[in-house]
């Protein structure tokens, strides 16, 4: 789709397209359950799996219900026989959801916590010529997805933490999301593929910037040419996404379950 228009000697014109993505696999080798995917290093856990009626290398792992405030909710989260699900928490740690209802929670709690793949894809072309102006900027996006964050080094207790950390649960009403930060993680907080690793994977990106200039005609001509336009241009000059805003550094990004990093540039360019 595009859309122009011209106002006082500015010219607009804008262009973009969509398209959107849903997948359901409806098939897999008869004599398995679950065709299995990507793994946590070092420990090889579990995160992705694909099975019937899912999309395709969802993010597999334990639903969470925000964390224990206090002891008395750590007592009060029971079976139906009024035995604790979680014995061995304490205030700041997760609350799993007992996903199967069973009164137990273990592995078979784990289910879909995300899916990896945009829903929706969409580019962005704008360009604006002002008399022997003209700026082009071109965008892409996504959205619909998630990414699984797996930055955290649950198997080295004194390894870095990102900065989100310091939101971390240090007493009541502190944090619903990030838990309490403990030696050993009695509590599994870290050791156990849940949402709490998963977030929004969407993002929009300005891949290029150009400004341009074009000599006037009779002064292209004193210099023997027929036309020049000077223009600069940046690449991937923003990002952003629903984290922080990166404007033009180096990154790691993650995207679906695979980690590379991918470097931002920057180049400035006078042609003639
Ligand atoms: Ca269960």
């Amino acid at each position: 789709m595009g859309y122009g228009k011209s106002i006082n000697g500015w010219n607009f014109d804008f262009s973009g397209n969509i398209s959107y993505n849903d997948n359901i696999v409806t098939f897999i080798a008869p004599d398995r359950d679950f065709n299995p995917g990507q793994f946590f290093s070092p420990q090889g856990l579990e995160i992705t799996r694909t099975s019937v009626g899912q999309p395709v290398g969802y993010f597999f792992g334990y639903k969470s219900n925000g964390l224990f405030q206090n002891q008395a909710e750590v007592d009060a989260y029971t079976n139906a026989d009024g035995q604790k699900l979680q014995p061995n928490a304490a205030p700041g740690d997760i609350r799993f959801v007992d996903h199967n209802g069973d009164g137990v929670i273990d592995a078979d709690d784990r289910t879909n916590i995300g899916d990896p793949t945009p829903k929706w894809t969409y580019g962005t072309n704008l360009r604006v010529d002002y008399k022997n102006f003209d700026l082009n900027i071109f965008g892409q996006g996504v959205f619909g997805n998630d990414v699984y964050r797996a930055t955290r080094r649950f198997d080295l207790q004194m390894a870095n933490l990102t900065a989100d950390a310091l939101g971390r649960w240090t007493g009541e009403g502190t944090s619903q999301h990030y838990p309490r930060l403990v030696m050993n993680d009695p509590n599994m907080n870290f050791s156990r593929s849940s949402d709490f690793y998963v977030e929004s994977g969407a993002f929009f990106r300005i891949k290029n910037m150009q400004l341009g200039y074009t000599l006037p005609e009779k002064w292209a001509k004193v210099l023997s040419l027929v036309k020049t336009r000077f223009y600069g241009t940046i690449n991937n000059a923003l990002t952003f996404t629903n984290i922080v805003v990166l404007i033009l550094k180096s990154v790691p990004v993650m995207v679906s379950t695979e980690e590379f990093t991918r470097r931002q540039g920057l180049s400035f360019l006078v042609l003639m």
